[in-house]
């Protein structure tokens, strides 16, 4: 029942919400309700009241409060185990170390990542309270060749968050980058493990920058903020439920049927890739190649300078 008070008053945070809509939303009486939000009050939630106008609920801070998202996340799978480090090396590594006690849906987030992991062995810029760093444990029934397949779910459970909450034009540069106006706002991280016909685990490791207002040197070219972009701090939490609501969405169906229609909609509207010249790089082998689209699997069509087409599974590009 409190959660279900929660979640109206999340809906309309920072608006008051009458006791007479919450008696008839919950079908309960108005004591009843008052009795729940006085301890949610001693719960430590910001909740005020005022006569005949109701009960509003102001946020603290933008701390990450793991009751408060998991409040938010009532009901779902994805996220009924929910871990929030103050600070930890990274997400990801701390969900492949613990992959075998956790359980599948777990998710993983931490203020701040003092050793944040890109691709490849290369860092991820993961400052204090400013961005979403998050890691997803799965454990999929699916072959293994499959499990490639999270980055794009995620990319596009990442992407339309993004566009619903702000209304930025966020695009999805394949495999694992969701840009703004050119510039990297978030990178997908995922990895692996398992046997030759069975997944032992898969960790989605989703960075964010949010309200980040600066950049170390090294990529402050290339990278942006949704808060830079969009001009107004965004409330963290609000984006990691959508993100996860969509994303478990789009992989139950996906784990359930194998099915990738709405996930390859998503990632071939919202394409910064579809239609531009890109560089692919493979290792220490680069080319010049063009995107014709994004196939049934989520995997890139090019052309090269001689007309012929090929698939493309893996690998780095740049625009
Ligand atoms: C990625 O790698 O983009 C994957 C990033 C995944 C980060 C998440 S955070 C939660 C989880 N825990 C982890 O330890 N990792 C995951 P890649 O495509 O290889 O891009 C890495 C490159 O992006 C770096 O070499 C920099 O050039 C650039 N970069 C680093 N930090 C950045 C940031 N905060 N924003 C934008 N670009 C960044």
């Amino acid at each position: 029942m409190r959660n279900k008070i929660l979640e109206a008053l999340y809906a309309n945070k920072g608006n008051y919400v009458s006791g007479e809509i919450l008696k008839e939303k919950l079908g309960i009486s108005r004591t009843a309700v008052w009795k729940h939000i006085k301890i949610l009050q001693d719960q430590g939630y910001n909740i005020q009241t005022a006569p005949r106008k109701g009960y509003v609920l102001f946020e603290a801070d933008d701390k990450l409060l793991s009751k408060e998202i998991e409040s938010l996340l009532w009901g779902h799978t994805m996220g009924r185990e929910l871990i929030v480090f103050d600070s930890i090396d990274s997400t990801n590594t701390y969900g492949k170390n613990n992959a075998d006690h956790l359980m599948d849906g777990t998710i993983i987030l931490s203020e701040e990542q003092l050793a944040g992991r890109g691709r490849r062995g290369k860092d991820w810029s993961s400052p204090k309270g400013t961005g979403i760093w998050m890691s997803m444990v799965l454990k999929p029934d699916i072959p293994p060749t499959e499990g490639v397949k999270t980055t794009q779910i995620a990319a596009a459970a990442v992407c339309k968050a993004i566009r619903d909450l702000t209304g930025l034009d966020a695009l999805i540069k394949w495999p694992n980058d969701i840009v703004v106006n050119g510039r990297k706002v978030c990178g997908i991280l995922t990895e692996m493990a398992g046997q030759l016909n069975k997944i032992d685990y898969i960790v989605v490791g989703i960075g964010i920058n949010v309200n980040n207002t600066e950049f170390p040197e090294g990529i402050s070219a290339v990278a942006t903020s949704l808060q830079i972009e969009y001009g107004k701090k965004i409330d963290r939490k609000e984006l990691i439920v959508r993100i996860i609501k969509n994303f478990e969405a789009l992989y139950h169906s996906y784990i359930e049927n194998l099915n990738l229609t709405e996930v390859v909609a998503i990632v071939r509207d919202y394409s910064a890739v579809i239609g531009k010249e890109i560089k692919v790089i493979h290792g220490t082998s680069e080319r010049i190649v063009t995107v014709h689209d994004i196939d049934e699997e989520g995997f890139l069509i090019v052309e090269s300078g001689d007309g012929k087409r090929e698939v493309i599974f893996s690998g780095e590009v740049s625009i």
